[in-house]
């Protein structure tokens, strides 16, 4: 770990511009991401905060096909919305840049050529698949197969995402083309490698010596058991028409690897931002240079990528690539296929003005040691009883106080602080370096807990002093303790603004203070006596039982939707000979009556005409039909079901219906009105 550098480059990890982002990301990458950089301004640093879309590679020409346009048309409409959900949610990027730039192309390529001059790279043919209906290789997603670590069988050319080994095509059991279906045929084609296996003994000393003590134990682990299995040369190019094309002679057709172009992605967004200046950034090795990724992007950053950059030469390499584990929604793994996520963009259209509310739940339930799970309950709990009880209750009432007896102005201190006083005033001015030696250390849920701490601190101390009761009978006694009230209060400007960048400038507008800087935070004398503050306005608002289970309701029909598309249909029952068929008494019916059993949940008693009587028939039918829509209704039943009691009725027969996939019952009916009796054969 450098130690207190002045200059940081923070980068969040580029999102493939092949569909929108997610709670998930946001609480594994860009919320602590942004988190960390606010907290590093507000400390006075010079720091950089880069990101931008990811818009090469096979994630984003099969999204291309799947809707049936062009790569572009893909990457303009999600590029387009990430960005606008992020600068929505509040994450400060000071550039959100894409890699299909010309920037991006320019600095690419140049990394490319500049090690492949220097001979850097080896190149090497082999035997790869390819589509002979497509006419083209089957790199990485392309192609899918069984794992051959867990059996799955939709496991990808690159990486298989149920045991989450990584994979080479040519691993693949049963190979199959996602272009075509087809099996594919092993072709000759040369690519460019990296031998990763020459930079082992440089990696092992640089990570598994050199970072055993700074690294998350998460990354630090996947990075040693990566270098103890032994590294083998990795192809930094593909046969692909979508990406940057690789810069040299003989390699018409191929472009770079999307993972040798990506984090190169982060350099020229930079170069984007800073043309003049974005080396310094880069190759001044008193710059801090810091990866925020997810866990599925470890080995990229840690292994690849560093390699890439001491091949190079000109680089610095991250000093901390503090990777989050993953969350989880309602109990089950976030998945874009099944659209089992809370969408950022809709999110923010559902809950406007709502984003620390997120930002706050997600901080608190990060999944920084170990995948979590995100609930709605959960959710609406932490907003009510903390956000709202908690900070929003403190600042509320500190500063309505103040307007009802003081007229909005700060009371003055009269006579000297009593121990109370001092305590809480030592609390406020411990705090800032509490809270951003756990941002340092990359503890964002723990940092935040302190800051909870803080204003549950001054909550007590309300509670303790009571100076709405104070005031009738020691006015200058409730002035003292408004006072520190209001210093408190007056922290949090600065001290909240990393999580709740939205709430902390509403607060700086109640109280008429611009966010201070870290270090002066926990200074009392932040509001003067005298100064006027402004009107009170709720932080946060409590969020109605109705809000959360609507979206509740939304995961739901999700689900019974994914239910529905993967319905297998039942084998079919053994024989039954004519004569058993024959045997049966189907008829069409009329339902003339149709009531609840009384004190059951699940039985209606239906009359029905069959032609022949009237006869009562108890069925399990109460929670899919209300009674009087049955009533006219003509139904198949079997007639001679022999009688049976049930809760004391004899019901006289079985009425015929459809289940469908997802459980609902369907009535079955003859396609138009029939005589009572007729029979079903
Ligand atoms: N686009 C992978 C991902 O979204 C990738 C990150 C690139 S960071 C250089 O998981
Ligand atoms: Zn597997």
């Amino acid at each position: 770990m450098q130690p207190d550098p002045q200059r940081y480059t923070v980068t969040a990890a580029l999102p493939y511009a092949n569909g929108p982002v997610h709670i998930g990301h946001l609480a594994g990458v860009y919320l602590p991401a942004d988190i960390y950089v606010r907290y590093l301004r507000a400390a006075g640093r010079d720091v950089k905060f880069i990101c931008g879309s990811d818009e090469h590679g096979v994630p984003i020409t099969i999204r291309a096909q799947k809707e049936g346009v062009t790569p572009q048309q893909i990457v303009d409409k999600y590029h387009a919305i990430i960005r606008n959900s992020f600068a929505d949610f509040g994450v400060s990027f000071d550039i959100y840049s894409r890699t299909s730039s010309q920037t991006h192309s320019e600095v690419a390529s140049g990394f490319f050529k500049k090690l492949h001059e220097e001979g850097k790279f080896i190149e090497q043919t082999s035997q790869q698949y390819y589509d002979e209906k497509a006419e083209q290789f089957l790199a990485d997603r392309y192609i899918v197969g069984t794992c051959p670590n867990c059996g799955n069988d939709n496991a990808y050319g690159d990486q298989c995402e149920k045991c989450g080994s990584s994979l080479s095509p040519t691993e693949l059991i049963s190979p199959r083309s996602m272009l075509s279906g087809n099996q594919p045929v092993l072709r000759e084609t040369k690519h460019w490698y990296l031998p990763l296996d020459q930079y082992e003994p440089w990696l092992r000393e640089w990570i598994v010596e050199g970072h055993k003590a700074d690294w998350k134990a998460n990354v630090y682990g996947q990075c040693k058991s990566w270098i103890d299995q032994g590294l083998q040369p990795r192809a930094v190019t593909r046969d692909l028409d979508w990406g940057v094309p690789v810069p040299v002679a003989g390699a018409e057709g191929k472009v770079l690897y999307v993972w040798f172009d990506a984090p190169i992605g982060y350099i020229s967004a930079t170069k984007d931002l800073l043309p003049d200046t974005w080396e310094t950034y880069w190759k001044d090795s008193g710059t801090k240079l810091v990866h925020f990724i997810g866990k599925d992007n470890i080995v990229f950053h840690c292994i690849i990528f560093p390699a890439m950059l001491k091949a190079h030469g000109d680089y610095i390499l991250p000093d901390n690539v503090p990777a989050n584990e993953f969350l989880n929604l309602e109990g089950d793994k976030i998945s874009t296929s099944r659209n089992w996520a809370v969408w950022l963009h809709e999110y923010l259209q559902d809950f406007p003005g709502k984003a620390d509310v997120l930002r706050y739940v997600l901080c608190a339930n990060a999944p920084e040691n170990k995948d979590n799970d995100f609930t709605w309950k959960d959710f609406q709990a932490r907003n009510n009883n903390e956000l709202v009880a908690n900070l929003g209750n403190f600042v509320n009432r500190a500063v309505v106080l103040t307007h009802k007896f003081f007229d909005g102005k700060v009371p003055a201190i009269n006579g000297e602080l009593q121990p109370i006083d001092q305590e809480v005033l030592i609390q406020l001015a411990e705090f800032p370096q509490r809270i951003g030696e756990l941002i340092d250390a990359y503890r964002f849920r723990d940092a935040l807990h302190e800051l909870m701490n803080l204003t549950r601190a001054g909550n007590k101390y309300l509670a303790e002093t009571e100076p709405w009761k104070l005031i009738k009978t020691d006015e200058a006694r409730t002035g003292t303790v408004l006072h520190v009230a209001l210093q408190l209060a007056a922290g949090l400007v600065t001290l909240m603004e990393p999580f709740l960048p939205v709430s902390a400038a509403k607060l700086g507008d109640m109280l008429h203070l611009e966010k201070g800087s870290w270090q002066t935070a926990g200074r009392p004398d932040a509001l003067s006596t005298g100064q006027q503050i402004g009107a009170a306005a709720l932080l946060f608002d409590k969020i109605e039982d109705a809000t959360v289970e609507a979206q509740v309701q939304k995961l739901l029909d999700t689900k019974k939707a994914n239910e529905l598309a993967n319905a297998t249909v039942a084998p079919t029952k053994e024989d039954i000979s004519f004569d058993d068929f024959g045997r049966m008494d189907l008829r069409v019916g009329t339902v003339i009556a149709a009531e609840k059993v009384a004190k059951t949940k699940k039985l209606l008693k239906l009359t029905v005409d069959t032609g022949l009587d009237q006869r009562t028939i108890v069925s399990g039918i109460a929670e899919h039909f209300i009674p009087e829509a049955l009533i006219g209704q003509q139904v198949l039943v079997l007639l001679n079901l022999a009688p049976r009691e049930i809760k004391g009725i004899q019901s006289q027969g079985m009425l015929l219906l459809a289940e469908n996939a997802d459980g609902s019952l369907h009535l079955m009916q003859p396609g138009q009105a029939v005589l009572p009796g007729s029979h079903v054969a």
